[in-house]
């Protein structure tokens, strides 16, 4: 029986959860898997990331153009760590046709579904459904109550905590953006992750939208060098890459700092996304419905996209270095 009696969710630590189906899928696949912890989060759980490519235990971690897929760095965003885990697990399935065999001969994939873990499970016990941010004890009580957590989307060093807008400096704020530019263990593990491969492109799945966001969100004013080619393949609200997902510049949403793509691509010339998942029903907000047939409804609307991001990877331009 599941945590929580759920027929789709699980959660990271679970017997068969996430964490069990990455060494599964990675046990089972030794020609194209690969899978490592890029860091512990501050319970000393591992998060885990997998590598999936040809001679993937082989050739060295980036050694092709490599893509990234994250999903769940806000814990209550089941639908995204869903849909990181159902595109792992079809190219695995589709290793052997032409297409993916293409594709994972050219290009490392990259997967970390589970970005917060520790606030992740959190979600999965009583009355924490809702739980956002990761588990920092902030007032060192030794308890986690509503003035803990970080927001591992504020917490990454390009203009952290700027003109203290978009974040908050306060214990208790959703936003809190932590007491120092990646003070939080797993913002160091995704930043060492993308430091070390200069991923051509991101993919971080948040929810919910349904929007299609890419950088800047610290600032509206000047768009990135780089607009044109987010244009191209993001899409126009006539026509966005993703049916019915509102393509746009994050700031002109709001604005945030410390965020992760606008890290990514700020430091290491990463094309990073955020797409934010649907709700799965209208007023289901985060708590997106525990239903297997509306779940991979979800994935196969997101599917085209990641792939597209997938073929475009070797084209993109040589990520500059900072
Ligand atoms: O606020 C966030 O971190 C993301 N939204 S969520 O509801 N999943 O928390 C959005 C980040 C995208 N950046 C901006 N909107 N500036
Ligand atoms: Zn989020």
């Amino acid at each position: 029986q599941a945590a929580g009696g759920y027929t789709v969710w699980r959660s990271y630590s679970e017997k068969g959860g996430i964490a069990d189906q990455l060494r599964a899928i990675s046990d089972g696949n030794k020609d194209i898997a690969k899978l490592q912890s890029i860091g512990k989060t501050i319970q000393g759980k591992d998060i885990l990331a997998v590598k999936l490519t040809k001679l993937a235990r082989v050739l060295p971690d980036g050694a092709k153009p490599a893509v990234l897929y994250s999903a769940t760095q806000h814990a209550r965003e089941w639908i995204s760590t869903e849909v990181d885990m159902r595109l792992l697990k079809y190219l695995v399935a589709n290793k052997s046709k032409p297409d993916v065999s293409k594709l994972l001969s050219t290009t490392e994939v990259w997967f970390v579904p589970v970005a917060n873990p520790d606030g992740y499970d959190f979600t999965f016990t009583e009355g924490n459904r809702l739980w956002r941010k990761n588990l920092r004890d902030n007032d060192g009580d030794s308890e986690i109550t509503g003035n803990d957590g970080v927001d591992p989307n504020r917490n990454f060093p390009t203009k952290w905590g700027y003109d203290d807008e978009g974040s908050s400096g306060v214990y208790s704020s959703e936003t809190y953006r932590g007491t120092a530019p990646a003070s939080e263990p797993e913002t160091r593990a995704m930043d060492g992750l993308l430091k070390r491969l200069r991923p051509k492109a991101q993919v971080n799945y948040h929810s919910f939208g349904p929007l299609l966001l890419y950088p800047q969100g610290w600032q509206v004013a000047t768009k990135t060098a780089d607009d044109p080619v987010y244009l191209a393949l993001t899409g126009t609200d006539e026509n966005p890459a993703v049916p019915g997902f509102d393509p746009g510049v994050a700031a002109e949403l709001y604005t945030t700092n410390g965020e992760t793509t606008d890290h990514a691509h700020a430091k290491y010339g990463t094309l990073a996304w955020t797409p934010e998942l649907d709700e799965g029903c209208e007023g289901c907000g985060f708590v997106f419905p525990d239903d297997e047939a509306l779940v991979q409804a979800e994935f196969e609307k997101q599917l085209p996209f990641a792939l597209d991001i997938l073929k475009s990877a070797p084209n993109l331009a040589k990520p500059v270095s900072h």
